[in-house]
């Protein structure tokens, strides 16, 4: 999850400096700092690499542009077919070059211990920015185009596809140890809906780099369409906070890892509270083989960094006294080897 970013004062810093969110992206230098500064302080197990799942829709031809308090906006919306086809299809190792050399900037300062993990948007997660033009709860625009083209809807979602694949793959090649594909809107669809008009490109996506890298998939709020999910063949599935950890452990063990799911609200607690919560969170898991411990999502502007050095503090301390681990062994962050 999302780990980096404003309530830490060191990334607002950088970010004044380089003067702005996509600046410091850009910038493999300011990228890789940014994405090791979550590490140094709170000494977390993995590290995600600095970027925004919103940048391979710019290489696409899609001005994006980031206004103060306004989240993400995308100016030129797809809705049309003219706009689809006009869509390029973006080579990452040339369009997103800077990706790989922040990856390969912070593998090499990174401990080989801590795993570095290279992502991507879902298809229709990127679908929902590019036709919305921005962040959208109700996704009107997308639902039109799902319902009344929905060839011209598949055409775009496997344009998109080929660049979240390509660009999976330029990640790897550039030094990630594992992949997080986010879906972060999928979870909006009922499961007819997201079975039609989901998962077909995600499957290409993951049928197209198994063997690659382990691969982790996320959906905020998607417990509705969790064995759909394992079905398409990631390696791990990330859960939020709505689904029952412990149940899901149970039912997908065996074939996934299953990352999370601390619910980020809750590190606005206090230190105590956060650390009583992760404790419980731990107990209930109760050392079940392939759990990775991270957020249901990511943090929180608004988080007291403490909040979060608390719940690391916590995941270290379980770790030592969780007999599926050795002692010493750290089960924060995204690796999913137990
Ligand atoms: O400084 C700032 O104001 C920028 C805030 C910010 C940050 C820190 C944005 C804008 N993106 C990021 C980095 C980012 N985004 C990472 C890097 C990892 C890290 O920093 O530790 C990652 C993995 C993402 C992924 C991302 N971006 C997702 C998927 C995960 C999720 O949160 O669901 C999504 C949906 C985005 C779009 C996006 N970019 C930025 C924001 C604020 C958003 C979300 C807007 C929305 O709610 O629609």
């Amino acid at each position: 999850m999302r780990q980096a970013g404003r309530y830490l004062p060191e990334y607002q810093e950088v970010r004044r400096k380089a003067g702005g969110f996509l600046e410091m992206c850009r910038d493999p230098e300011l990228a890789a700092e940014v994405t090791l500064q979550p590490v140094r302080r709170f000494g977390v197990d993995a590290a995600i690499i600095f970027s925004d799942i919103l940048l391979p829709l710019q290489a696409m031809g899609m001005p994006l542009v980031f206004e103060e308090g306004r989240g993400p906006v995308l100016p030129g919306p797809l809705r049309d077919e003219r706009r689809i086809s006009k869509l390029k299809v973006a080579e990452p190792s040339v369009d997103l070059g800077y990706v790989g050399e922040a990856l390969r900037l912070v593998r090499a300062r990174l401990d080989p211990q801590v795993a570095l993990l290279g992502f991507c948007g879902a298809p229709f997660t990127l679908a929902c920015y590019a036709i919305e033009g921005g962040t959208s709860r109700t996704q009107v625009h997308v639902r039109r185009m799902m319902y009344h083209q929905p060839e011209l809807f598949a055409v775009l979602m496997d344009k998109l596809a080929d660049v979240v694949i390509s660009h999976l793959r330029f990640q790897a090649e550039s030094g990630a140890d594992a992949l997080v594909v986010f879906d972060t809107w999928a979870g909006q669809l009922a499961r007819d809906d997201w079975r039609r008009f989901a998962a077909p490109a995600l499957q290409r996506v993951f049928d197209e780099t198994a063997g690659l890298r382990p691969r982790l998939l996320f959906t905020l709020d998607g417990g509705h369409v969790l064995d759909e999910q394992v079905a398409l063949g990631p390696e791990g599935l990330a859960v939020d906070w709505r689904v029952d950890l412990p149940a899901c452990l149970d039912r997908h063990g065996g074939r996934v890892a299953v990352q999370g799911n601390l619910d980020p609200a809750v590190l606005l607690a206090p230190p105590e509270e956060v650390a009583r919560r992760t404790a419980a969170l731990l107990a209930a898991v109760g050392g079940r083989p392939g759990h990775v411990l991270a957020l249901g999502h990511g943090v929180m502007k608004e988080t007291d960094p403490e909040a979060v050095a608390a719940f690391v503090e916590t995941a270290r301390e379980g770790a030592g006294a969780s007999s599926a681990q050795p002692p010493g062994r750290r089960t924060t962050g995204a690796r999913h080897d137990g």
